[in-house]
């Protein structure tokens, strides 16, 4: 009799909290005990608006983002002198003066400021004056099928459910409160800020107002409206900053966001009224609507591909004690888990209507962010973008490609103004204001090439579709690139090349010389080297610019100086020979050729591509989290799949934080990418002679299958091994009809 009593209890317990059904271990994060600090903490994210969410039973914290909330206001940072010094930067240059050449650009070329910096709006905070510290059954978890973060527990009988998404469609962020028991939900809720913020209560609302911060003179021009709408069945009580709810059974929070930011040269936005105007759309549709839309949406873009390897006996385990015991285990699902929370990462930080995902995404709750939290385009956000076409997450690249756009403007002026350039360029680093001059100082930020790099990122969108529109839509940017290199670029008199001078090898200077300036550094010409030959290929593809034009593209790619094999055997980075073979340098720039791009492959170029393996074996197997991201893919184009998940297990086991957000450290989402993007190239590439399957197979991945990778030439592949051999396979074109093109199958 008590049993059957006992399981009509359960039975309507579970009538009343339906619970979707629990995704598999390689797509879901959970975790036995809330997070104690925001690295354990659970991200979601629409592009636009994006949480922390902890987990805490007394107390829970949501920590919030939007994605135009930065310090600052418009403003550009040219240097206003460096015209009048470039022909004597580049003669120190040649004289093999460098230390003068820096010295002389760090005083006229970089006037700074360095970078404005993104802000957070701070914390949500709910705290439950009745619930036990103690509780039983805790679990907290992302399921990245449905972008949801969960929570779940049971105090004092009864089950207390939580779930939070930002909304793909609706733009709000989604909490939703569920108690077992009748009226057993009872909670305050208020926010803080690092930034001047005011809290204020309007009816069941609670108003935040952020105001947004001065940076290095640039005054502050933004502010943010937060606005959080208790929608309860219980009772809802307002006090100056709080609100209260008691005697609740259900509860849904929605939390919108909005700054004046309109563009990068125009802040005239009304924060209040598009905050209120998309939390009024999102109060209209009922929670059960809200939710089944998200999913649908987001649902749509992270079913688009996958991978699935064997999943050991660590699959059960909670993720961060999963994260430990990999090293040995045969727990392979455990990498599919990183590169389906890396898809997901990218479709929740970078989305149409808001920012390209930034250092750290779109997630940031600190007052200073690391580096600012902005854009680094020697190579991070690059790599924030490498798994895009292969995952076909087109919706992604919106942002980015907005971005590439707004710095083919602002980097018009830089490239006229600073170097008397047509084209247009940008340095190192950029940000919200899109600035394209140099900052933080020579070292860093001589560096020419960063505009050049982002839109050799159109040029490969355009191979993965074939899509003649969008290349005649964006062939002014490609080509304003090469414009650029045509009037940058110097005959070198002392050996007679074509070079892009003043510049630097990311971050690293040869050895024995006491600055990085250069000339013609490797990576300079074969980025160089890409933006010329895209727009040659471009231009005969849209029959432009015949005669004259092309010739001079043609002109100037004969004249680049060629790939050098150094003393070492290893791939040079500089003209000169010199590398240092003990040098275990982050950055490995001069491997751009190899990945992403295609210069160096091992039947075009077998020498270069075997030295290019010796540079690789010189620097060694462990770095930043965003060097190991480039490192898998480089042993992925090497072919080496052992070597490649060698690096893989690096990075689990020093780079990796327990809510899998990579850490350089500290944390830095690009290595999150940059492993995304690694393990699909070490399944499947198509930068040389068609599709290849299994390029770089671990040994320890005997098993798989593959559904939905994208390759160059507009096709969509799936297929199965077994045993280390394919078993099957489909190649489809993007419109989903069967494809009979040839594919190479790896020995
Ligand atoms: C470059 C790298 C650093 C870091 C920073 C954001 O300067 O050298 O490692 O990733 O960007």
């Amino acid at each position: 009799m008590k049993k059957i009593a006992f399981l009509a209890v359960t039975l309507l317990a579970v009538a009343c909290n339906p619970q979707p059904k629990q995704a598999g271990d390689q797509d879901r994060l959970w975790y036995d005990a809330p997070a104690g600090r925001w690295l354990e903490a659970l991200p979601i994210g629409n592009g636009q608006m994006a949480a922390m969410v902890f987990g805490g039973i007394t107390d829970e914290t949501i920590q919030l983002n939007e994605s135009t909330f930065w310090s600052g206001s418009p403003h550009n940072n040219n240097s206003e002198t460096s015209l009048q010094y470039l022909d004597q930067a580049r003669q120190l240059i040649f004289a093999g003066k460098e230390e003068e050449a820096e010295a002389l650009i760090n005083e006229q070329f970089i006037p700074g400021p360095h970078g404005m910096r993104f802000l957070t709006l701070g914390n949500l905070r709910l705290h439950f004056p009745d619930m036990p510290e103690e509780v039983e059954n805790y679990s907290r978890d992302l399921d990245l099928t449905r972008a949801v973060a969960g929570v779940d527990f049971t105090a004092n009988g009864v089950r207390y459910t939580r779930s939070a998404f930002a909304s793909l469609t609706d733009r709000a962020v989604v909490i939703r409160l569920d108690a077992s028991k009748k009226g057993a939900l009872s909670f305050t809720l208020t926010q803080d800020c690092k930034f001047p913020y005011e809290v204020s209560t309007e009816g069941d609302c609670l108003v935040t107002r952020i105001k947004g911060v001065e940076q290095e003179g640039i005054p502050g021009g933004l502010t943010a409206e937060c606005r959080t709408r208790i929608l309860a069945d219980g009772n809802v009580v307002a006090s100056d900053s709080l609100l209260t709810v008691s005697g609740a059974t259900h509860v849904t929070l929605l939390v919108n966001a909005a700054t004046n930011f309109v563009n990068y040269h125009d802040i005239s936005g009304d924060e209040s009224a598009a905050a209120k105007e998309g939390l009024e759309k999102a109060a209209g549709i009922s929670y059960k609507k809200l939710l089944a839309r998200h999913e649908a949406a987001y649902g749509e873009q992270y079913g688009r591909c996958s991978i699935r390897l064997h999943s050991g006996e660590n699959a059960a385990l909670p993720t961060n004690k999963r994260k430990e015991a990999f090293q040995d285990s045969d727990d392979m699902g455990m990498v599919s888990l990183i590169f389906n929370y890396g898809r997901y990462l990218l479709i929740c930080s970078s989305q149409p209507g808001g920012q390209p995902a930034n250092l750290q995404g779109i997630w940031n709750d600190e007052y200073m962010a690391p580096w600012d939290s902005k854009y680094t385009i020697n190579i991070n956000a690059q790599m924030n973008y490498w798994p895009a076409e292969v995952c076909g997450l087109q919706e992604s690249l919106v942002p980015f490609f907005g971005m590439i756009k707004d710095l083919s403007e602002t980097g018009a002026v830089t490239a006229r103004q600073m170097y008397g350039c047509d084209g247009w360029m940008a340095h190192h680093n950029t940000d919200i204001w899109r600035i394209a001059g140099p900052v933080d100082g020579a070292f860093w930020g001589m560096y020419p090439n960063g505009g050049a790099w982002l839109a050799t990122h159109l040029w490969q969108h355009y191979l993965y579709t074939l899509d003649k529109d969008f290349l005649r839509e964006w062939y002014p940017v490609i080509k304003g690139t090469a414009d650029f290199y045509l009037d940058y670029m110097q005959v070198d008199p002392r050996n007679g090349y074509l070079v892009v001078v003043p510049s630097v090898s990311p971050e690293h200077g040869p050895m024995g010389k006491k600055s990085p300036l250069t000339a013609g550094c490797t990576m300079d010409t074969q980025i160089a080297r890409d933006a010329l030959s895209s727009t040659l290929q471009a231009a005969e593809i849209l029959g432009v610019d015949e005669g004259e034009y092309r010739e001079a593209l043609k002109g100037a790619l004969a004249q680049l100086p060629p790939m050098k094999v150094g003393q070492y055997g290893q791939l040079q980075e500089w003209i000169e020979d010199g590398d240092d073979p003990n040098d275990q340098h982050r950055h490995i720039s001069h491997l751009y050729g190899l990945y992403p791009s295609d210069q160096i492959t091992p039947t075009r170029t077998p020498e270069l591509f075997e030295a290019a393996r010796t540079t690789l074996i010189q620097r060694g197997d462990r770095a930043t989290g965003w060097s190991l991201g480039w490192k898998t893919n480089f042993w992925a184009r090497m072919q080496d799949g052992d070597h490649a998940f060698l690096i893989i297990k690096n990075l689990f086991r020093r780079n990796t934080y327990p809510n899998l957000f990579d850490a350089h450290p500290p944390f830095q989402i690009d290595g999150n990418f940059g492993v995304t993007a690694g393990i699909a190239e070490m399944l499947l590439q198509s930068h040389e002679d068609g599709i290849v399957l299994l390029p770089a197979l671990p040994s320890a991945w005997k098993e798989g299958s593959v559904r939905g990778l994208r390759a160059r030439g507009g096709y969509m592949v799936d297929f199965d091994w077994a045993d280390g051999k394919v078993t099957s396979y489909t190649v489809r074109t993007l419109d989903g009809a069967k494809a009979d093109v040839p594919v190479r199958v790896a020995e």
